[in-house]
């Protein structure tokens, strides 16, 4: 067998326990990543936070916007919602997640454009940063540039339901083409500032942290075992957040990388969500240990490389790898 040419991504970070989701390992089960999972239920996104949740009461939450503003408000729900809304699907990612595990998902979030909030309080010129302090004591900034994009959402809902509590009730920040930490829950207070220094920035991690273009393998699961003479639908989820163009092609390899085959894409929305890809793949008849690889190319032109970097501190890169074996009967 040849020697894998790959540095091992280390598995755990800070950012975020690692709970590695437990798969039912039958080769002829359905993928887990399919046009029917595009958007994941609520019950079955990722849930990643420093502490336990902040369970807050729609009717006393309040939430001020305060700072370098010509004018500073105090807004409880009810004034958000009277807003004109957006809604859009995005993929959340955590920047602590080495390459292939669980943590993304991909909902459809109902809420208001940030800007149109802070065009409310009036940024002063002065302003560089805008600061969310959440009532986890979870505190993180952005550029007010960025908080000024059409895209930059503060959510209130998620797949048709209230935002969950563990998913940052009542809002949270959808900030597209950031990892997870750039996305803060259970916000209270939004402060225009002249600089911040994050929550994780504190503890070493990435202060842009802005999502790397990876593609995982969702089916098969490592050590699955693959049965040979037959057709196998290899599938998984790859994703840019728009910071390369969007996903163009996503390629699988059974042989280290010699040769590639192009993987179908099955569910795609604009390039702020994941996609779904797959493969089939015909299984040779002769039982042997398989590494199936997997990489995107983006619109912008990059692929991704097969040397990967571990999550800590900017978020993982390279090549996703499932060691599985084919089994002849
Ligand atoms: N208030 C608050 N917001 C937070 C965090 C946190 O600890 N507290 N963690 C961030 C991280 S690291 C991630 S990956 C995402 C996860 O969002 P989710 O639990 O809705 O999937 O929340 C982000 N927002
Ligand atoms: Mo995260």
């Amino acid at each position: 067998m040849k020697r894998r040419k790959f540095i091992k991504l280390s598995v755990i970070s800070a950012a975020g326990l690692v709970l590695p989701v437990q798969l039912e390992g039958q080769a002829d089960a359905e993928p887990l990543l399919k046009p029917g999972t595009f958007v994941t239920p609520n019950a079955d996104f990722y849930v990643l936070q420093i502490g336990n949740p902040a369970v807050l009461d729609a009717n006393t939450w309040r939430m001020a916007v305060i700072g370098l503003v010509e004018k500073r408000q105090v807004l409880g729900l009810a004034d958000i919602t009277a807003m004109e809304s957006v809604t859009a699907t995005r993929t959340l990612k955590c920047i602590g997640d080495p390459i292939g595990t669980e943590q993304m998902s991909n909902a459809e979030w109902k809420g208001v454009r940030l800007r149109d909030l802070l065009e409310k309080v009036g940024p002063k010129p002065e302003a560089k940063v805008v600061v969310f302090r959440c009532a986890d004591d979870y505190h993180t900034a952005i550029p007010l540039a960025d908080a000024m994009r059409e895209e930059t959402i503060l959510a209130y809902e998620m797949n048709g339901e209230p935002l969950p509590t563990e998913h940052g009730f009542p809002v949270r920040l959808l900030n597209p083409g950031h990892y997870g930490t750039k996305n803060p829950k259970w916000i209270i207070n939004i402060q225009l500032a002249t600089a911040h220094e994050s929550y994780w920035e504190k503890r070493g991690w990435d202060p842009i942290a802005n999502v790397k273009l990876a593609t995982m393998i969702g089916t098969p699961s490592g050590g699955e075992e693959i049965p040979g003479g037959k057709i196998y639908t290899v599938s998984g989820a790859a994703f840019d957040a728009g910071n390369h163009g969007g996903i163009k092609k996503v390629e699988v390899s059974i042989d280290y990388g010699q040769t590639w085959e192009e993987a179908e894409i099955w569910a795609q929305d604009t390039s702020l969500a994941w996609v779904l890809w797959k493969w089939e793949w015909q299984v040779p008849e002769k039982a042997e240990p398989v590494e199936i690889y997997a990489r995107a190319t983006a619109h912008s032109g990059l692929t991704q490389d097969e040397i990967g970097i571990e999550a800590d501190p900017v978020g993982a890169t390279g090549y996703h790898i499932i060691d599985a074996s084919v089994v002849v009967a």
